[in-house]
């Protein structure tokens, strides 16, 4: 069988003498960061549906301009084969641990839901016998409950309950498949879990049966014994016009409210932070301080559109502050770096999606070298913990514990007549530190 990616190698770490753009500058997988190596930090990942399953249509380009030969195939089985041949192929050559998909995007869907059903297991037989062959892993498993046209108004807040039980019972399968595949974590990322108008939704009633969703998905999480992390993708709107789980603060008061706080934490996408009105470190950082962090979609979005281009990471200033927070909060456990990012509809050869994909974990390794140095350098969180010293004091800290009433304040300020002197947040100095390490 002649590959896809023919006359292409595998992708070897070549350092900085090399101007070989199909080798690794800086992502050296067994070089040592902050106690564990490379490869076991950012726990790559390839997604399965920009590459192998995108076709590069756009909405006024309905055809796509890619010609890959298995987008052909008209038969559902030998067209999920000729991909995963394909995938793991890619996966390989490219020497990542991880790969995530999607039901649908590994087998399309049957005409009936229990063929589809039975679809999904037979092809999840191919996938783990791929993942014995080639040693690559299931990061992350997710049910598509949004491109089917019975869809269009929600999968768990659907004002229909025939929608809410089909995507259960849809979720169940991809759930148990990806236990089945060793997966690590399992995703729920809502694309049409909000509305498009106010005037034809109830709110508080789809707030009850998305939250009951998850409550179902935890509940059989545990029945089946699925050790891994469920994740919530956080993005807040696109295709819903509004979308319930907006960010991560968001998530977290939702979580909360359904007592599911301990139970699941979130996938942050790059792209989806920005369009939240967010920089990518903040969902993160938020993420940890709310211990709810758990996996990154890693990707950019384009500064002059308002929309999820989902391009590869190219700023090193950027995603070193990403990785900075991350690994502030003590890295990945179940999570990983999931590239949710695909090459631009012009770059049509198969060389493409390498360079897409290099350059991307180059630009993540490099990050987490930066980030190494900011964490073992201590500078910029020594300048965060100084500037909170004064609740170190006795008063503050009884404060915090809730022994203080607001007359004890009172009393404290009336007797000493406290008059606090500002003191400076030193943003130009802390920039330009940030800075030297870049
Ligand atoms: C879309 C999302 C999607 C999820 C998986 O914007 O990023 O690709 O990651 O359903
Ligand atoms: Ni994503
Ligand atoms: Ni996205």
């Amino acid at each position: 069988m002649t590959s896809y990616f023919e006359g292409i190698d595998k992708i070897k770490y070549e350092g900085l003498k090399s101007d070989n753009q199909l080798a690794f500058r800086w992502y050296d997988k067994n070089k040592q960061v902050l106690g564990k190596s490379m490869a076991e930090q950012l726990r790559f990942a390839v997604c399965y549906w920009h590459s192998f399953c995108w076709n590069g249509f756009d909405p006024f380009g309905y055809d796509g301009t890619f010609t890959r030969p298995w987008h052909k195939i008209a038969d559902v089985k030998e067209q999920a084969l000729a991909k995963a041949d394909v995938a793991f192929d890619f996966f390989t050559k490219l020497d990542v641990p991880f790969y995530c998909f999607h039901d649908r995007d590994v087998i399309g869907e049957g005409k009936t839901p229990q063929e589809s059903k039975k679809l999904l297991w037979e092809m999840s037989d191919v996938l783990a016998k791929k993942q014995q062959d080639t040693g690559v892993k299931l990061l992350w498993g997710t049910a598509n409950a949004f491109s089917n046209r019975r869809y269009m108004s929600g999968a768990g807040t659907n004002p229909d309950f025939e929608v809410f039980a089909f995507a259960a019972a849809q979720i169940r399968e991809v759930l148990e498949v990806t236990h089945k595949l060793g997966g690590e974590n399992y995703v729920l990322w809502g694309g049409r879990e909000g509305y498009e108008t106010l005037i034809n939704t109830d709110l508080k009633k789809e707030g009850q049966s998305f939250g009951r969703l998850l409550n179902l998905i935890v509940e059989h999480k545990h029945k089946i014994g699925f050790k891994g992390t469920i994740l919530i993708e956080p993005k807040p709107r696109e295709p819903s016009k509004h979308q319930y789980d907006f960010d991560v603060q968001t998530v977290y008061g939702f979580l909360k409210a359904h007592g599911l706080e301990k139970e699941i934490k979130v996938n942050i996408e790059g792209n989806h932070a920005t369009l939240a009105g967010h920089t990518f470190e903040h969902e993160i950082a938020m993420a940890v301080a709310y211990d709810i962090m758990g996996s990154i979609d890693m990707n950019r979005g384009d500064y002059q559109c308002g929309w999820d281009t989902d391009q590869f990471p190219n700023s090193i200033p950027d995603t070193a502050l990403a990785y900075y927070y991350l690994m502030q909060g003590g890295g990945y456990t179940t999570g990983g770096t999931n590239f949710d990012a695909k090459v631009r509809r012009q770059s049509i050869d198969p060389v493409d999606m390498f360079y897409g994909h290099v350059g991307a974990m180059d630009v993540c390794a490099r990050s987490l070298l930066i980030a190494e140095q900011m964490i073992n350098d201590g500078k910029l969180a020594k300048a965060v913990s100084d500037r909170y010293s004064s609740w170190n004091g006795q008063l503050a800290q009884d404060t915090l514990a809730g022994k203080v009433s607001l007359a004890d304040l009172s009393k404290y300020v009336l007797d000493k007549n406290v008059d606090p002197a500002p003191t400076s947040g030193r943003q130009e100095y802390l920039e330009n530190l940030l800075n030297q390490y870049i």
